[in-house]
């Protein structure tokens, strides 16, 4: 059982902060029918990166002014938007928010956090997950929520590791 716990903390899976929770892994969400931009709000990463949304350079991580703001149009309740981190200092991999599954390691790269009217959402920089500090290029999204991610690689992981645990139990 302590083996499992270990994994489960190593996954970042069991850090419970108080009040709003970034979510790994959820999409940002449309709320409302209208208007959606992004703010930058820094980053404290030693590699260079981007953040593009479709084909639109938003923001270089150690470029831009924080509190840069891009307006990206009109949207319908409930439309995903995806948001992509490409690393500059790594190849130009590219990772994008939501559950991971299109990204080069398979693993969700991004945090999303729910506010009173938007979202804070912060990248992981590093291939495999890195150090999960989810601060390596951070801004703000308005008139969205974070989705309920649907299960991921860590979620399905931490279900084989219970299981596990249940049977050594029964021993
Ligand atoms: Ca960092
Ligand atoms: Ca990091």
């Amino acid at each position: 059982m302590k083996r499992v716990l270990t994994a489960a903390l190593a996954l970042g899976l069991l850090a419970a902060p108080a009040a709003a929770v970034p979510i790994v892994g959820a999409d940002v969400v449309v709320a409302s029918d209208g208007a959606v931009s992004a703010i930058f709000d820094g980053s404290d990463a030693g590699y260079d990166s981007e953040i593009w949304f479709g084909a639109t350079l938003l923001f270089q991580n150690h470029l831009t002014s924080t509190g840069a703001t891009v307006a990206l149009g009109s949207f319908n309740t409930g439309d995903v938007l995806t948001f992509v981190l490409k690393v500059l200092s790594d190849g130009g991999r590219t990772y994008a928010t939501g559950n991971g599954a299109g990204n080069p390691d398979g693993l969700a790269h991004a945090a999303v956090e729910a506010f009173d009217g938007y979202t804070k959402v912060g990248f992981e920089d590093i291939y495999g997950g890195g150090d999960h500090d989810y601060n390596d290029a951070m801004f703000t999204v308005t008139n969205t929520v974070p989705s309920v991610p649907l299960p991921a690689a860590g979620v399905l992981m931490l279900a084989g590791l219970g299981a596990l645990g249940a049977m050594k139990r029964k021993r």
